[in-house]
C-alpha cells in the first residue's frame, strides 16, 4: 500500500486536504478549535476541539459535501510569513495554536500562514496552489485523541483522510484498505475462534482459545526441537522480580516507563517483569563456568509484561502481556561473530519454513551524541557494531542501519515486518550486549585461569509467540500450512445413515491428526461451505463409492478438484505434507 508520507506530491496534495477539511469544519461549527494536522503514511489527519461534541458516523458524508463545496469554489491557497506577535495577535482565541505559536522561536523559524477563502490556518506548508486540486479524497475514520497524546488532557476528535489526483487512484487504495481489513489477523482470529478479549481482563490481555492454544503449542514445539539442537538449555522462571533486580540490571532506569508499576508484598516489592535477562542472568551466575563450556545458550518461553499505551495495543501484534521466545546466550568475546551468525541462520531457516518473504533486516546502532541512552563506551559500541555488519556483508545480506533504535545495553539487528493495517513492526531480534553481564558481575575462567566477563547476545527468534501468530494469520489469510491448523481434517459422511460407521473408523485411523466429523442434520454443500469457511485444510467426503471400495475422497481448501485414493496413501499423504511443513 502507497505510504503518502514519502510521496512529495501525495503528501503537499494530503496536507491541502487536512487544511480543507478543517475549513469545511469552522464551517460547520465555528466554535471549533484546531490543534495539528498532519500528513501520514495513511493520509491525513486533524485534531479538532469541538467542544463538547464528539463525532459520529452521521457526521462525516456532512464534513465531505462541505469540503466538495469548498474545493468547488476553487480558491487560492496563498502563504503569508508573519512576524511571532502577528502571529500571536492572529490566533489569540484559539489557545492550541498559541501553545504551537508560544514555543516557536522567531530567529530560528520562518512562521507562516496559509489562507484559502475564508480560512487562515498557521502551517509550515507547502501546500497545492488552489482548493480546486482537492477532488479526490474520502474521510475514512475518526477517533478520540488526547491533546498532546496525554490522557490527563482534554480529548479531541480527530478525523483522518485521504487525498489522491484521480478517483482511479483513490478507488485503487480504498479497495486495498478493505483487502487490508479483510486481512487484518483481529478480523480472523476473531472468524477462527483464535483468541479473544474481555474488558474484566483488561486492555493489551489477549485470551488465547483452544484454537490459538493449538497453534501456540505446534509453534512451542517446532522452535523448541529446532533450539534443542543448536545446544539451547530452556529453563522455568518467574514473570515476576524484584524492583532491585531491575535496578542492578538498570532496567529501572532505562526502562521504568515500559513496566507497569511496582507492588508491595510483605517486605518485598514487585514488578511485573518486562524481559527476562536479569533472571537468565541469575541462572548463568549459579555456576562456574569455564572458557570451555562456552556459548551457554539458555532459552525460556517467557510471560512478560509491559505497559503499552491504550491507543497502542493492537489484537496479539502489541499486547501488554506477553510470551517471548527468548534466550540468553553467554559467550567468549571471541566467538560472538559465529554465534551472531548462527542465530541470523536460524532466523532465515524458521522464515524458510514458515514461507516468510516480506522482511527487512534493520542494523540498529546507537546514536553517539544520546550519551543519556547509551553507557559511554565509545570503542566498545564501534566493535560490537563492526561485528554484526561483518557478519551480515559476509551472509550476503541486504540490510539498512538505523541509528539511535539499538538498545540501552548494545546494538542490535532487527526484523521488520509490515502488518495488514498499520506501521511496521520488529518480529525477530538479536541483540548484543557488553552491559548486564558486568551489571551482574558474571565471569568465566579463561584458558590462563584468570576471570573474564562473558558477553550476552540477547535473541527472539519468533520475537513473542503472540506477534509472530498475528503476523502469520495475516501473511496465510487465515489458511495456515496443515501442521499448525487447529482443526487440520474434516471428515463428511454424504449420508449419516449409511456412511457415518465409516467415517468414525476412519477418524479413529487418524488419531496423530486433529480431525472432526460433521455428522450433522446440514445439507452435503453446507458442510462443505463450512469447513471451507473454517480454513479447513483437508475435507474428506465419503458417499456410498467410497465405503464400497474402502477408498477416501477430499479436497484441498480452496480447490473444488475431488482427488480419490486408498486409506495408505492417503495415510502417506498425511505425513508427506507435515514432514514438509507444507
Ligand atoms: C530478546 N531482552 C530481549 C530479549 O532477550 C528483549 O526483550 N527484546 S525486545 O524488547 O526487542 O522484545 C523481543 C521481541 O518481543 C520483539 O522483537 C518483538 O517481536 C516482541 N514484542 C515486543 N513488544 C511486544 C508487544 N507489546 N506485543 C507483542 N510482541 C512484542
Ligand atoms: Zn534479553
Amino acid at each position: 500500500m502507497i505510504n503518502i508520507k514519502e510521496d512529495e506530491h501525495l503528501s503537499r496534495l494530503n496536507h491541502s486536504c487536512a487544511h480543507l477539511l478543517a475549513q469545511a469544519v469552522k464551517h460547520l461549527y465555528p466554535e471549533a478549535k484546531f490543534w495539528v494536522g498532519p500528513v501520514i503514511e495513511e493520509g491525513f489527519y486533524y485534531d479538532i476541539d469541538l467542544g463538547d461534541k464528539v463525532i459520529t458516523e452521521e457526521d462525516i458524508p456532512i464534513i465531505e459535501k462541505e469540503m466538495k463545496k469548498i474545493a468547488k469554489d476553487g480558491k487560492r491557497i496563498v502563504r503569508r510569513e508573519i512576524s511571532k506577535s502577528e502571529a500571536l495577535e492572529m490566533f489569540k482565541d484559539d489557545p492550541y495554536k498559541l501553545d504551537l505559536i508560544d514555543r516557536m522561536d522567531e530567529k530560528e523559524t520562518i512562521i507562516s500562514c496559509y489562507t484559502q477563502g475564508d480560512f487562515t490556518d498557521l502551517c509550515r506548508g507547502p501546500h497545492v496552489d488552489s482548493v480546486k486540486e482537492l477532488k479526490h479524497f474520502k474521510l475514512l475514520k475518526f477517533s478520540g485523541a488526547y491533546f498532546k497524546g496525554d490522557a490527563k488532557n482534554k480529548m479531541l476528535q480527530r478525523i483522518y483522510g485521504i487525498c489522491f489526483d484521480t478517483e482511479e487512484d483513490l478507488n485503487k487504495h480504498l479497495q486495498e484498505l478493505e483487502d487490508a481489513k479483510t486481512r487484518d489477523h483481529r478480523k480472523i482470529g476473531k472468524d477462527l475462534d483464535i483468541f479473544m478479549s474481555h474488558d474484566l481482563v483488561g486492555k493489551g490481555m489477549p485470551l488465547w482459545l483452544p484454537n490459538g492454544a493449538i497453534i501456540r503449542k505446534e509453534l512451542e514445539n517446532y522452535i523448541y526441537k529446532k533450539e534443542q539442537k543448536l545446544g539451547y538449555k530452556h529453563v522455568y522462571t518467574p514473570c515476576v522480580g524484584t524492583v532491585d533486580l531491575y535496578k542492578t540490571s538498570g532496567h529501572w532506569d532505562h526502562y521504568k516507563e515500559n513496566m507497569f508499576p511496582s507492588m508491595k508484598v510483605d517486605d518485598e516489592e514487585f514488578v511485573l517483569r518486562p524481559m527476562n535477562c536479569p533472571h537468565h542472568m541469575l541462572v548463568y551466575g549459579n555456576d562456574i563456568h569455564s572458557y570451555r563450556d562456552l556459548p551457554i545458550r539458555i532459552g525460556e518461553f517467557a510471560t512478560d509484561f509491559r505497559y503499552e499505551a491504550s491507543g497502542a495495543v493492537k489484537g496479539l501484534e502489541r499486547v501488554r502481556c506477553m510470551c517471548q521466545n527468548d534466550a540468553h546466550l553467554f559467550v567468549r568475546p571471541d566467538q560472538i561473530g559465529d554465534e551472531f551468525r548462527k542465530v541470523v541462520e536460524l532466523i532465515l531457516d524458521v522464515y524458510h519454513d514458515f514461507g516468510i518473504k516480506n522482511y527487512k533486516f534493520r542494523l540498529s546502532l546507537r546514536d553517539k551524541e544520546d550519551k543519556e541512552k547509551y553507557f559511554d563506551d565509545d570503542k566498545m559500541w564501534d566493535e560490537a557494531e563492526s561485528k554484526l555488519r561483518n557478519v551480515l556483508n559476509d551472509l550476503g545480506l541486504n540490510y539498512y542501519e538505523a541509528i539511535g533504535e539499538a538498545a540501552f545495553y548494545g546494538p542490535k539487528l532487527d526484523v521488520e515486518v509490515k502488518p495488514a493495517v498499520g506501521p511496521e513492526v520488529t518480529l525477530s531480534t538479536c541483540q548484543l550486549d557488553f552491559l548486564l553481564p558486568r551489571r551482574f558481575d558474571l565471569s568465566y575462567i579463561d584458558k590462563d585461569g584468570s576471570k573474564k566477563i562473558p558477553v550476552v547476545l540477547h535473541r527472539a527468534i519468533f520475537g513473542t509467540f503472540d506477534r509472530f501468530t498475528a503476523f502469520l494469520l495475516e501473511e496465510t489469510k487465515g489458511i495456515l500450512p496443515l501442521w499448525l491448523s487447529p482443526i487440520q481434517i474434516n471428515i463428511i459422511p454424504v449420508n449419516n445413515e449409511y456412511h457415518l460407521d465409516y467415517c468414525e473408523n476412519l477418524k479413529a485411523s487418524l488419531l496423530n491428526y486433529r480431525v472432526t466429523l460433521d455428522d450433522s442434520d446440514e445439507k452435503l454443500s453446507y458442510k462443505m461451505r463450512e469447513s471451507s469457511i473454517k480454513k479447513i485444510p483437508i475435507t474428506v467426503i465419503i458417499g456410498q463409492k467410497e465405503v464400497d471400495n474402502n477408498t477416501i475422497s477430499y479436497r484441498l481448501l480452496g480447490n473444488n478438484d475431488t482427488i480419490t485414493v486408498t486409506k495408505d496413501e492417503f495415510y502417506q499423504y498425511l505425513e508427506g505434507r507435515i514432514i514438509n511443513k507444507d
